[in-house]
């Protein structure tokens, strides 16, 4: 008997195959042959090494295991001097047939292992003879069958769920003729946003409006994931635009391949691409975006491989590997980033029936809920490999905003069941109010940041989002304090509108101070910019829909006309540099976040209510509309999946 020249014999590398005239020129050729040969050498060499032993070992000892074996594997513990017994099925002899019958069983294992044993040999000398390509499309065609497999897992058809009550998607003609025209207009402009998009941008994931052509940050890597086009399909929806829906459909249908070797920031994909895909199957009832969010879903969850849960900021979509930004205190994670998962994670459970997504952040919850607060205070970097908190920094604004959004809006969307929810919100803003909202010398409410306890008294563009929360918190808050919220939120709306009104353009600064005699007005260059941001237009459509107060609708309209005005070009829309400046500068980027956000939002605001209502649908911080599930717990029991 031969015996393979290659066995790995207690950890030895191998030597390099040598394949005659057809021998692999490169080490790297040579390890990927020995994907297959390694499989195929080490059972020919575990069959033979067992058949020598069998052979080799003296003959007690082989006795003695190959009984074991037997008992072991056909004779139940039975007491064989009493004759023969038909037991279970198995007809016990006597002892003198016993050795026979074990000589026998013997022998034909012996055949056994030896016809293996050959025909695992047979099979690597025909490997051996085939040439290098062979071989590499055999690998291939292996790989692929491996690819196809997964796919049409992919594609399979989700479980059924009970679609909850969509109401209102239709709907929200207004019939005052002003008020009609200026729907229309806004209308119009999505239409210019997209049409350019459609015609420069195409698949790429935004568009540069003057170079007039495709562009992208470091949030989608180095991918090109249409991220524009998801984020438009429920504003195209809502506003009748159905062509250019079916279009963005298709484009999805055919080209969303989230199978690339990219690395992007899982938060930012989770609001925009889930976000996105899973309002626009809501709205539209069509299954390719629910299992596309479903998959790309999937590719998110390796982030959450970190000592304590807490995700990593970024995950390569194709390894899974995660990491954080370096900037972000010594490697932390954002409180804003992996505290804003919780509505769209829920919504993939309640679809699927598969309760991955909803334990990996009802854990970080509970994981939030453990840890001690300084003054009460969500501090915004959390170290996910200690659990510990980061730099005592805290914001309502960048790093920590949607974090408050999204404990408020689960308890929304879940038709107030999560009460554990607001709860955590009640405390979290209870503590804000105190620690840090102020009012300024000129009376001005603003929400300033805490940063190792002293109080900068600086607002972000992004904070003005705040307004718009405290209204629509309102209702439900803790010793009846809806008054009070309404009030907060109408007075962060005023100071919001003051940073738009105190510019040349009209249009707000990204960041702006209450200090030294400035009031609401941004002081270093770097904080002039305006990039489309929607923050404060979405407090006054929630300040809107909850007081009716005319002023927000002429606030809204300012805002419209100055993005118009401004921010308009031929081929889109653009950020613009300098607020200050009668001769702005662009910054040549129509966001994706325009469109998701900003041109829905005044949509809305000159709708009627009856245009996705607020009891039925709770808007992710992306702006996309999410149903309220009206489920008996947090569990998810409306999920026949889960009974
Ligand atoms: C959006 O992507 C979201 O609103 C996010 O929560 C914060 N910033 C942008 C828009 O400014």
């Amino acid at each position: 008997m031969t015996t393979p020249a290659l066995l790995p014999l207690s950890g030895r590398r191998l030597p390099p195959l040598n394949l005659g005239a057809s021998a692999l020129p490169h080490h790297r050729a040579t390890l990927r042959l020995s994907e297959k040969f390694i499989l195929l050498l080490i059972l020919s060499a575990f069959i033979t090494l067992c058949f020598g032993a069998f052979f080799f070992l003296p003959d007690s000892s082989k006795h003695k295991r190959f009984d074991l074996g037997l008992e072991d594997v056909l004779i139940p513990h039975v007491d064989t001097s009493k004759g023969d017994k038909n037991l279970g099925g198995f007809l016990i002899h006597g002892q003198g047939h016993d050795e026979h019958r074990h000589r026998e069983e013997e022998e034909r294992l012996r055949n056994k292992i030896r016809a293996d044993h050959e025909k695992a040999l047979e099979e690597a000398k025909e490997k051996l003879k085939k040439s290098r390509d062979e071989i590499q499309a055999e690998i291939q065609t292996e790989k692929n069958k491996v690819v196809q497999e997964l796919k049409k897992k992919d594609s399979k058809p989700l479980p059924p769920v009970p679609l909850p009550n969509l109401i209102g998607i239709n709907s929200g003609e207004p019939t005052d003729l002003d008020i009609r025209e200026k729907r229309n207009k806004i209308k119009e402009m999505m239409k210019h946003a997209w049409d350019n998009y459609r015609q420069y941008g195409w698949g790429h994931n935004e568009l540069k409006p003057i170079a007039r052509k495709g562009h992208s940050t470091n949030i989608f890597g180095n991918s090109q994931l249409g991220a524009t086009i998801v984020d438009a399909l429920d504003t195209l929806y809502i506003m009748g635009l159905h062509n250019e829906f079916r279009e963005g459909q298709e484009w999805i249908d055919k080209n969303l391949d989230f199978s690339v070797n990219s690395e992007v920031s899982v938060f930012e994909v989770n609001i925009r691409f889930i976000g996105g895909l899973l309002a626009a199957y809501y709205l539209s009832g069509q299954e390719v975006f629910k299992i596309k969010a479903v998959q790309l879903a999937g590719k998110l969850l390796p982030a959450f491989n970190t000592p304590t849960g807490i995700p990593w900021a970024m995950v390569n979509l194709k390894s899974g590997v995660g990491r954080n930004w370096g900037w972000a205190s010594a490697g932390s994670s954002i409180l804003a980033e992996f505290g804003t998962l919780h509505m769209e994670f829920v919504h993939l459970s309640y679809l699927t029936g598969d309760p991955v997504y909803y334990n990996k952040v009802m854990h970080i919850r509970k994981l939030l809920q453990k840890m001690d607060r300084p003054n009460g205070l969500y501090p915004n970097y959390l170290n996910p490999r200690t659990g510990r908190w980061g730099q005592h920094h805290t914001s309502v604004g960048g790093l920590g905003d949607s974090f408050y959004e999204y404990l408020l809006k689960a308890w929304l969307m879940s038709d107030k069941m999560d009460t554990e929810a607001r709860k955590m919100y009640d405390d979290a803003i209870e503590a804000i109010e105190k620690h840090l909202i102020r009012k300024s010398n000129g009376g001005l409410t603003f929400i300033g940041e805490w940063k190792n306890g002293h109080l900068e008294r600086k607002m972000g563009h992004l904070t003005c989002f705040a307004g718009g929360m405290f209204a629509l918190g309102a209702d439900g808050s803790r010793d009846d304090k809806a008054g009070h919220y309404l009030q907060l939120g109408a007075e962060i709306a005023h100071t919001c509108h003051e940073s738009y009104d105190r510019t040349t353009l009209k249009l707000g600064p990204e960041a702006f101070k209450f200090d030294g005699g400035v009031e609401a007005v941004a002081v270093r260059q770097n904080e002039k910019y305006y990039i489309l941001r929607p923050e404060v237009i979405e407090t006054y459509w929630y300040m809107w829909r909850f007081t009716h107060d005319p002023k927000y609708r002429q606030w809204g309209w300012e805002a419209a006309q100055a993005i118009d005005k401004y921010c308009r070009v031929s081929g889109g829309f653009s950020g613009v540099k300098d607020v200050y400046s009668s001769s702005p500068t662009y910054d040549d980027v129509q966001q994706s976040f325009f469109l998701a956000e900003t041109l829905k939002y005044l949509y809305l605001l000159f709708s009627n209510d009856d245009l996705l209502p607020l009891d039925n649908w709770v808007f992710n911080t992306e702006a996309h509309p999410l149903p309220v599930l009206h489920l008996a717990n947090t569990t998810l029991s409306g999920n026949p999946a889960y009974q």
